[in-house]
């Protein structure tokens, strides 16, 4: 039987040899992918990411708990792990952890990312996309918020929590601006530790400054500040627009878990009923289409020019015999020579 089909049987082996194959690019993963990818389309995508040490894999470990007591199947991705679900934690984190790795219904996997242009989105992509055919009902990927990694994770799930911790550089500019762009819940976590409001407050006044959202709101309100906490309705009860609400927990002794879910539940509920759950798929596809055929044609490219075509380009410019423009003209006709 293929490896896809022991997938869809439920075979847990069957689906972490798969991982293994989607993280090192092995042509069988991307067979098993052809085959299942009639079967992915289905779980609800969501994505963890937030400052070092901020509680992430504290919280996803809570969230897990919590919704398998809801009797949800779940699978973990921890991309990048630097205090990962299995090690580096202390103890506590380890023991709780371990209720987790003993249940039948959950799968953990720790995904590194080899700094490949592009890897960490296609891996984890791909990985989604093997839990999502094996019938995990709800995907959780952990990535450290630094760089690139954040935006990467916004092209993966369909919700997104940001996590802060209060301490971590409360004021305005020290809160990346960038997170605004894709957090749909703002979960402030460590919520016993003194410190909490005020890392609430900057997070309300930052979106009440600047969501996209909200300043939309601003315009039909006809220039009037409105008020942040409750969801704004549009008249047939629909939310008009998704502002993330935020969010204070204890990962470490499951406090707020439950509205943190109910956060979760409702922004899932939105992209369902307001449509946008299409939209968000049709554009994450086309920007892994995007992403993949540059890839390619960058690779067919360089696999294409004789040896050391980059490194003669790179001496003549910098001569100044000739210039970048003019080589790339050259080079992408010295590719497609041999073709003609
Ligand atoms: N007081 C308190 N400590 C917490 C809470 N949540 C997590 N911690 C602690 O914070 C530390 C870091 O937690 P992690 O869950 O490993 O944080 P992380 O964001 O996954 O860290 P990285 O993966 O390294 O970026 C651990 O010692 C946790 O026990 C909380 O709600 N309150
Ligand atoms: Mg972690």
């Amino acid at each position: 039987m293929s490896l896809a089909q022991r997938l869809l049987n439920g075979d847990r082996r069957a689906l972490a040899r798969l991982l293994t194959y989607v993280e090192n690019e092995h042509p069988d993963g991307e067979a098993a992918l052809s085959d299942l990818f009639g079967h992915t389309g289905r779980a609800h995508i969501i994505g963890v990411t937030g400052a070092p040490g901020a509680g992430k894999s504290t919280l996803v470990t809570a969230l897990a708990k919590a919704l398998r007591a809801m009797g949800k199947t779940i699978a973990i991705l921890a991309v990048d792990p630097t205090s990962p679900f299995t090690g580096g934690a202390i103890l506590g984190d380890r023991i709780r952890m371990v209720d987790l790795t003993n249940d039948p219904g959950v799968f953990i996997r720790s995904m590194a990312t080899r700094g490949s242009l592009g890897g960490l989105s296609r891996a984890s992509r791909d990985a989604v996309r093997l839990f999502d055919a094996a019938g995990y009902a709800i995907v959780l990927i952990e990535t450290v918020g630094a760089g690139q990694s954040e935006v990467e994770i916004a092209r993966i799930a369909q919700t997104v929590l940001v996590v802060e911790a209060p301490g971590m550089g409360d004021d305005i500019q020290a809160i990346k601006a960038g997170i605004l762009e894709i957090a749909d819940v703002l979960v402030v976590n460590k919520a016993d530790r003194p410190g909490v409001d005020t890392t609430v407050r900057a997070l309300k006044l930052m979106l009440e400054l600047g969501h996209p959202a909200l300043r939309a709101n601003i315009d039909s309100h006809h220039g009037r500040m409105v008020a942040v906490t409750p969801q704004p309705e549009a008249p047939n009860g629909n939310s008009a627009f998704w502002l993330p609400p935020i969010v204070q927990t204890t990962a470490t002794t499951g406090g707020g878990i439950e509205p943190l879910i109910a956060a979760i539940e409702r922004h899932h509920a939105y992209l369902r009923e307001s449509g946008t759950l299409a939209t968000l798929e049709s554009r994450q596809i086309n920007t892994e289409l995007h992403e993949r055929l540059r890839e390619l044609l960058l690779r067919r490219l360089l696999d294409a020019l004789p040896p050391h075509a980059i490194e003669d380009a790179v001496a003549r410019i910098q001569r100044r015999e000739t210039t970048p423009h003019e080589q790339i003209a050259q080079l992408v006709d010295a590719e497609q020579q041999p073709r003609l």
